[in-house]
């Protein structure tokens, strides 16, 4: 049977991964401090799924689990202090889980019979780019703590592969967005954010939709399950290794054509507020998806099924 490690597997995309290797077939070990995560995303007394609480960067508990389980095949990565806000208030507390959690690590699995280590990184490692769609060979100049350690993680997982025989693959997560993808920050992702506040202004509430800026800049949002699906896929192809690959669908939609999708979806014409643009946003951005195209993995939705999906889910709650 195919076993599988994903750290962050209690958050917003790792616990779509979790029910995505599960469906696949693979025991699944979890690692996660729920320090964003939650143990109520992961599927309850579910065979083949074991929860382990610690934390990427206790030494102990990764030998522990490397110890125990001495036939994983996959290490699925996503566990990290993703706020970027927070990784540049602190950088040296969001370095020691984005960077020297992802060395530790690899070096628990270094020399191990593991078969691959899928690394989620983010399109933050190209900064300010004006390339758009952007390419994986483009320059690479983070404006963030955080990408740079998602960079730098990257650059150590090469190594590891060509020096020590560690299999990785990279994935450049764009704007990802689904279920369980958490409003309550000014800085969660925006379709979450709309999402709660069409609710709101439905339920009669008058605080309006905030855009910042023009709403002319441009996002690449892809939906959850095609990451969790392209993770598996990349995973279980044996050919693919020692890879970077941009995920997203490659497509372009401004913040003004989101909100008026979501504000369609939910069936109200709530109040829609300018603000001033948000320091460091980037204007455009978009993935050029080429070099996923060279492998045989096709998307199981787009934009507005996501949306559509997602919006069942939130009027159901
Ligand atoms: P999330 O906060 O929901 O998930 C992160 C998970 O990691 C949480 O369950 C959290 O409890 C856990 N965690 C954090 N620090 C930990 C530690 N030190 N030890 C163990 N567990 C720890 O965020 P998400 O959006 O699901 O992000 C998942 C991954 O995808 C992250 O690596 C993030 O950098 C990357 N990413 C996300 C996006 C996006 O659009 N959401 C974009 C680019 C990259
Ligand atoms: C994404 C990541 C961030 C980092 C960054 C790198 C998410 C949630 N954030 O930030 O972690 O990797 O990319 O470039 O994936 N907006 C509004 N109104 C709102 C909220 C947002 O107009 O209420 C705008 C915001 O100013 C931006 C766009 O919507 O122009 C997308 O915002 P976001 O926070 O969802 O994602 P982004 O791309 O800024």
């Amino acid at each position: 049977m195919t076993k599988s490690l994903v750290t962050g597997g209690a958050g917003f995309i790792g616990s779509h991964l979790v029910e995505t290797c599960l469906a696949h077939g693979h025991e699944v070990i979890v690692l996660d401090n729920l320090s964003t995560g939650k143990k109520e995303n992961l599927p309850a007394g579910q065979t083949g799924l074991q929860f382990v609480e610690g934390d990427i960067t206790d030494r102990q508990i990764l030998h522990q689990i490397a110890g125990a389980h001495p036939d994983i095949d996959y290490v699925f990565h996503l566990a990290a202090l993703v706020s970027v806000p927070q990784a540049m208030a602190e950088p040296a507390r969001a370095h020691a889980v984005n960077f020297d959690g992802t060395l530790l690590l690899m070096e628990t699995f270094r020399g191990s019979a593991l078969k691959k280590f899928i690394f989620a990184s983010s399109s933050a490692v190209y900064g300010d780019t004006k390339t758009v769609p952007v390419p994986e060979t483009a320059a690479t100049q983070p404006v963030s703590t955080y990408g740079a350690d998602k960079l730098m993680a990257e650059h150590y997982l090469r190594i590891y592969n060509d020096a020590f025989n560690l299999p990785f693959v990279a994935c450049r997560f764009f704007n990802v967005f689904g279920e369980r993808q958490d409003p309550s920050s000014p800085y969660s992702g925006v379709i979450s954010i709309f999402f709660d506040r069409a609710l709101a202004c439905r339920n009669g509430e008058r605080e309006p939709l905030v855009i910042y800026g023009d709403g002319q800049q441009t996002r690449d949002f892809i939906y959850v399950g095609d990451v969790a699906n392209a993770l598996v896929f990349l995973a279980e192809s044996g050919a693919v290794r020692g890879t970077v690959f941009n995920l997203g669908y490659g497509k372009q939609t401004t913040v003004a054509e989101l909100a008026r999708k979501i504000m369609k979806l939910v069936g109200v014409d709530c109040d829609v507020e300018f603000q001033e643009p948000r320091a460091g946003d980037i204007r455009y951005s978009a993935a050029d998806i080429s070099q996923l195209h060279t492998t045989q993995f096709a998307f199981a939705y787009s934009l507005d099924q996501g949306l559509q999906l997602l919006w069942r889910c939130l009027k159901g709650m």
